[in-house]
């Protein structure tokens, strides 16, 4: 080859590298650091609040939690199924406690998928026929024209259907084709703005079910409409480089990691996306065990979808427990409580130690009478479920603002308000 000839070749190569989307390894130090944080979850062993996320970012992730994990695992599969398939052990009151959702049994199977198991046996099919119930009666609320809502949300669809697919379970093109009409007509994807966290989950959906072939049928409509997520997502980024915001932006690299799409300057705008979180890393935005758990596989160069055939023998760094360093401090912040939508309206200051997240203002609140609220449990932490004895109905949900207008992108009890600050709680329909 000539130089010209060499010359070419070097700037083409180029010109394809920047069609894939590849994420360089980041510092190790970083990585160990977010694993850190979730080992203190693995010591919460009740059903309210095992996670079966943290299991599996793990196992993706280049970080292990050594025989902590394999114990997580067991004690997962003995309250799951328990819950799930009314087996008795030993304990008491479990009937009282709430069964997991569609999407948590969904997550359920996706772990045992990380251990290289293959979900089986009586029990395990009992498993996945309830998950294929669920979808079947979310199909049935969507409804054969697309009129109505699923129960639980296109995020929880799209994770159905992804947890069946890495166990290489069937389902029926109808129940896929919901999720496809979604993403092809995609205001149905909305919470208000578009959800690139439920975009992504459902292209991670779309990409297995394109990888093992289960829905023949559909495969060119499948095809596309992974393309269509792709797109989207791509056009979703910000100025600063992540997808949606920084707590979507590791669903969203799962599902554009190592794809090409040829034109789109795709390894340009995952390059942007990494150091925009390498920055949010080092500011110390991921403190929420799931989102980290989502995040720890990107940083490995790995997504759900490799669940379809998990390397387990992959080596992992064993992570040290973190020496907690809690800075306890004397100073005193004022943070203006605000909920508009009831009668009469409350408004009141609230005087906290610095560095108190927004659940220690509410629970501050209530202990100075006149101000009620409830939470419930989830993967992500306390989500306020009712305010002042209003309870969010279907469809609506309690949203968290800062004045003016501004929504939180963390929960109550990660979000640290500011001194000063006016927080706002408003109930919405999404
Ligand atoms: C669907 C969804 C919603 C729906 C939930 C209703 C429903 N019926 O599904 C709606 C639109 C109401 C919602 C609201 C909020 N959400 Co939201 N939500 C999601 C999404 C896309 C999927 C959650 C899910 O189904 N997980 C799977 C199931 C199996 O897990 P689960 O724990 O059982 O699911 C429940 C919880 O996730 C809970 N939930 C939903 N969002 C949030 C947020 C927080 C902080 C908590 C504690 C719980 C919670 O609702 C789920 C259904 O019951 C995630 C995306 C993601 N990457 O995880 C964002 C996500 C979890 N939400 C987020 C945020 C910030 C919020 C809000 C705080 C926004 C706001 N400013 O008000 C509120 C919650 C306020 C409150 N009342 O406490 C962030 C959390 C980031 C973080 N640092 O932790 C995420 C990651 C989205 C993002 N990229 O910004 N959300």
């Amino acid at each position: 080859m000539g130089h010209l000839g060499a010359l070419l070749f070097l700037l083409g190569s180029l010109g394809a590298l920047a069609d894939i989307c590849e994420i360089p390894e980041v510092d190790r130090k970083l990585v160990e650091r977010l694993g850190q944080r979730l080992l203190p979850w693995m010591d919460w062993l009740s059903l309210d609040h095992l996670n079966p996320s943290i299991y599996v970012g793990l196992r993706l992730s280049s970080v292990q939690a050594g025989a902590r994990e394999a114990f997580y695992l067991h004690i997962l599969k003995l309250n799951y199924q328990q819950s799930l398939l009314g087996l008795a052990i030993n304990d008491d009151n479990s009937n009282n406690k709430a069964k997991p959702s569609m999407g948590q049994l969904a997550l359920y199977l996706l772990a045992l998928r990380a251990n290289c198991e293959f979900v089986g046996g009586h029990k395990g099919d009992r498993l996945v026929s309830q998950l294929k119930r669920f979808l079947e009666d979310e199909k049935r609320a969507i409804g054969p024209h697309h009129k109505g809502h699923p129960h639980t949300s296109y995020y929880q669809y799209g994770l159905g259907i992804l947890a069946l697919c890495v166990h290489q379970k069937r389902l029926h093109d109808s129940v896929v084709g919901r999720l496809l009409y979604a993403v092809e007509h995609s205001h149905r994807l909305r919470h208000g703005h578009l959800s690139v966290d439920t975009v992504a989950m459902a292209g991670l959906a779309f990409t297995c079910l394109e990888h093992s072939n289960l829905n023949p049928n559909q495969r060119h409509r499948i095809t596309v409409a992974i393309r269509t997520t792709r797109e989207k997502i791509l056009k979703a980024q910000t100025p600063e480089g992540h997808f949606g915001n920084v707590y979507s932006t590791p669903l969203a690299l799962q599902l554009l990691m190592n794809s090409f799409m040829p034109g789109a300057k795709l390894g340009t705008a995952c390059l942007k996306a990494r150091a925009a979180l390498l920055a949010s890393m080092q500011d110390g935005a991921f403190k929420n065990v799931l989102v980290i758990s989502q995040l720890l596989p990107v940083l490995n160069g790995k997504s759900y979808v490799d669940l379809i055939s998990p390397d387990c023998g992959a080596p992992r760094v064993l992570l040290q427990p973190a020496l907690e360093t809690t800075s306890q401090t004397q100073e005193l912040i004022s943070v203006m409580l605000k909920v508009p939508s009831v009668l009469p309206p409350y408004r009141h200051p609230i005087s906290v130690s610095a560095g108190s997240s927004l659940e220690d203002v509410l629970k501050k609140a209530r202990e100075l009478a006149g101000f009620t609220y409830d939470t419930q449990n989830s993967l992500s932490g306390p989500y306020l479920t009712s305010v002042m004895g209003k309870e969010a109905g279907a469809r609506e949900f309690w949203q968290l603002l800062r004045a003016p207008d501004t929504p939180l992108l963390q929960g109550i009890a990660d979000y640290a308000p500011k001194d000063g600050e006016t927080i706002e709680l408003r109930l919405v329909s999404w």
